[in-house]
């Protein structure tokens, strides 16, 4: 996972090691380190920004040693990525879930997200993680658009035990979110999924649609959720719902495939918003925590 994001941060390091550098091997080098964090996926924004951080740390100091460059190479480029994964926070939902449940309401999460990135795929994951953490789940079949949305989420959650609550095709999806939240309250369930449709983001309907579901009923939550293997257009759907309608954190699918890696790195950057979980296989297992510090680490040390 993440090998040439890994690769484009290392290279930074070794160019400024290797080299006593003058003023044009540095413009290049910069130059260099930029080109390969957009080819790893890195929003082009996000990727200047990145270098601009190098080259103040550099200018910003006296550097006498090539090895003192490469140091502080790196500890620029550690601040300037601890500083945006600090801004973003971290959210813990297992604590969330028991401290909401605690006022004797349900707590429930609205999933967002384009067709195909998915949201149900993670409704089923998430409800498997939390069930192994002890919390009672139950899911709303939010999906009212796409043919067999409904029989997919269905199937997820009745290998999971869980109920599905769910008014059929053609369905106000706002309702369908409604009733879930009256089932969750009604029987004490712990935590609400929301499936939602999805199905192109330039769709001006279906932010109007997914805002409408938010307003009405008011998720604790809500969960952006992006494919890793689409990139920049994952950074950009990210700022059209973060726009339009708004969310709290993000999970990042297909890691598992994913070698470029910067898509985590740019949601965060260009929504200050927290990446919670990455999928990393298509078993109900395979949603793991993210761990931002980790990241890092395996992204700055060589
Ligand atoms: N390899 C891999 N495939 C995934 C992952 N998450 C979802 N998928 C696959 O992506 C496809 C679309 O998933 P789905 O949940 O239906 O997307 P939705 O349209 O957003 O609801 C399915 O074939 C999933 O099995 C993941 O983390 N890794
Ligand atoms: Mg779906």
């Amino acid at each position: 996972m993440f090998d040439r994001l890994k690769q484009a941060f290392q290279s930074i390091s070794a160019a400024v090691k290797e080299r006593q550098l003058g003023d044009e091997e540095l413009d290049k080098a910069l130059f260099d380190f930029q080109m390969s964090l957009v080819e790893s996926d890195v929003a082009q924004r996000v990727a200047e920004a990145l270098a601009h951080e190098v080259e103040s740390g550099l200018k910003g100091v006296k550097v006498e040693r090539s090895a003192d460059a490469s140091e502080v190479v790196g500890r620029q480029l550690a601040s300037a990525l601890e500083a945006a994964f600090s801004k973003a926070g971290t959210v813990d939902l297992v604590t969330s879930i028991k401290e909401k449940r605690k006022s004797g309401e349900p707590y429930s999460i609205l999933f967002l997200g384009i067709n195909g990135t998915g949201k149900t795929t993670t409704v089923a994951r998430l409800a498997n993680y939390l069930k192994k953490k002890g919390l009672s789940v139950a899911c709303a079949a939010g999906d009212t658009h796409r043919p067999g949305a409904i029989e997919q989420l269905t199937e997820h959650a009745d290998r999971l035990g869980v109920k599905v609550i769910s008014q059929g095709y053609g369905a106000d999806p706002a309702a369908v979110g409604r009733d879930g939240v009256l089932y969750a309250r009604a029987h004490h369930v712990d935590c609400l999924l929301i499936d939602s449709a999805g199905r192109m983001q330039t769709n001006q309907n279906l932010m109007e649609e997914m805002a409408k579901i938010a307003r009405v009923v008011r998720p604790d939550f809500r969960l952006f959720v992006a494919d890793a293997l689409t990139g920049n257009d994952a950074v950009s759907q990210a700022e059209l719902f973060n726009e339009h309608v708004g969310f709290d954190g993000a999970v990042l699918t297909k890691a598992d495939a994913d070698v470029r890696g910067g898509a985590a790195l740019s949601i965060v950057y260009s929504t200050g918003k927290p990446v919670l979980f990455l999928g990393v296989g298509q078993g109900y297992d395979d949603l793991v925590p993210f761990d931002s510090q980790k990241f890092l680490r395996s992204l700055l040390q060589p």
